[in-house]
């Protein structure tokens, strides 16, 4: 049976001559025109980055590698008695465009267990974290000190090949998945005074073991769900902030630790994925303000309220999408079999039927509808797990996935420095003058 590392060194000339024949045939086209409002306005919808794993519709949503979600939930490998997709057979479709077998899942749960444990002072640094740090500021500072190890880090210091750089990088990819479950499970249980982390069990899955590091295992239905959430909150094509920070950072050929420790700092603003937490907070002051079962018109009066205080409604709008996020649909569908009549996800149903209309008549947001983040708090908190400043650092050990299959593909393919062209806004006004 063919491993990963295996599959990637057999795709690696065959991409190199397809993006070869790309460049020889397009490379001198233009995309169109570039306008100086996209400088100003956060350069939405130019194009500018190459991001294999996913490509993002506006309509549809999310395709990884062609594939929608609710495809890959049907073609990937499960866990045994499992219904929901492995996200290690998500990481080896991100890498290399293919479904995996059963086995080769297998192997990859039983190779990220292996390389699971951290350094002994990593897990020092966290504990000496107060616990007043934010969980993702911890989880961001354990990230960037696994560079102490990096495979990448110590083979360009002696001196490594251009062309070889894919397979330290490779390493360290590895490396860094298979360690966040144990930094995860360690910011919790001393964040939230939860004893001892217990041991990874090698012969379990990745999902498994975080769920079990994080104390919750024993019950199948968060475990499920664990490896739904990993799954979709993976990858989001490459200009989203947390993905395309990691891609610039690995672009100085900063090793996968320092890349994607960038990453998840921004991962942490609450434009991004640190709406995971604040839906739920903002869901709970809601509740707090107008009470449970509260009518469609104080819910609607509590959103405009939220907007005139000059605040946006978590977990709406997007910068690409302009329909229904599908990993939104993915979770409540994962609701509507496991939930019940939870009173919280019966508000964000009603939320659901209540905030588009209201941000259509306020008339400022260009997408009204739900994002992936106004769903996944109160899944978690159904089953426990309900200090929602956690919520965000696992975003984070699922958006490695994504982060990590572009870096390899980046030194693999020999992508260069990133480096756009800036202007000062005097420097436009005269440019344009005359135009
Ligand atoms: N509530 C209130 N106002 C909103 C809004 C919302 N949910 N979404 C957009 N707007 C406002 C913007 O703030 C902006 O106002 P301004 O003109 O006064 O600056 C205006 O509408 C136009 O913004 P728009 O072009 O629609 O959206 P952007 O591409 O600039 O921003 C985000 C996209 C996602 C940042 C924006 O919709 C937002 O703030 N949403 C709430 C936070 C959130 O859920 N983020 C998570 C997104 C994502 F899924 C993820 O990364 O995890």
């Amino acid at each position: 049976q063919t491993t990963l590392k295996e599959r990637v060194a057999e795709l690696i000339p065959v991409e190199l001559e397809k993006v070869k024949a790309v460049r020889a045939e397009h490379g001198s086209k233009a995309f169109g025109p570039v306008l100086v409002d996209q400088l100003y306005g956060g350069m939405r919808g130019l194009p500018a980055l190459i991001w294999d794993g996913s490509v993002l519709d506006a309509e549809e949503g999310i395709r990884f590698r062609g594939k929608t979600i609710p495809e890959i939930q049907d073609a990937l490998p499960k866990a045994p008695g499992g219904s929901e997709p492995l996200p290690e057979g998500l990481f080896w479709l991100l890498v290399t465009g293919e479904i995996p077998t059963q086995e080769q899942v297998d192997a990859l749960s039983k190779d990220w267990a292996a390389r699971a444990a951290i350094p002994e002072f990593v897990e020092e640094l966290l504990d000496r974290c107060p616990p007043t740090l934010h969980p993702m500021s911890q989880f961001s500072l354990a990230v960037t000190a696994l560079n102490h190890d990096s495979n990448f880090a110590k083979a360009y210091q002696q001196g490594i090949n251009k062309k070889e750089y894919w397979g330290p990088v490779f390493e360290d990819c590895m490396d860094l998945i298979a360690k966040l479950p144990n930094i995860a499970g360690r910011i919790y249980r001393n964040v939230y005074g939860r004893g001892k982390l217990p041991a990874i069990d090698p012969t379990k899955d990745y999902s498994w073991n975080l769920t079990n590091l994080l104390g919750f295992a024993e019950n199948p239905a968060i475990v499920e769900l664990m490896r739904l959430y990993i799954t979709i909150h993976s990858d989001h094509e490459g200009g989203n902030v947390s993905a395309h920070t990691g891609k610039l950072v690995g672009s100085a050929l900063s090793d996968p630790f320092l890349a994607f420790g960038a990453a998840l700092n921004g991962l942490a603003g609450p434009l991004h994925g640190l709406a995971n937490q604040e839906v739920l907070t903002w869901l709970l002051k809601m509740q707090k303000a107008i009470g449970e079962n509260a009518s469609d018109e104080a819910v609607r009066e509590y959103v405009w309220s939220t907007l005139k205080g000059g605040q946006v409604v978590p977990g709406y709008g997007h910068a690409v999408l302009r329909k229904t996020d599908p990993r939104y649909t993915a979770q409540r569908e994962f609701a509507l079999k496991h939930l019940g009549d939870d009173p919280l996800f019966k508000l964000v149903g009603q939320v659901y039927s209540i905030v588009p209309d209201v941000l259509l008549q306020a008339g400022k947001a260009k997408n009204p509808w739900p994002n992936v983040d106004a769903h996944s708090g109160v899944l978690l908190n159904y089953y426990g797990l309900s200090e929602m400043q956690f919520y965000t650092v696992l975003f984070g050990v699922s958006r490695a996935f994504g982060v990590a299959a572009q870096l390899i593909w980046d030194r693999a393919l020999g992508a260069p420095l990133e480096r756009p062209k800036s202007y000062s806004t005097e420097a436009i006004a005269k440019i344009f003058k005359n135009k």
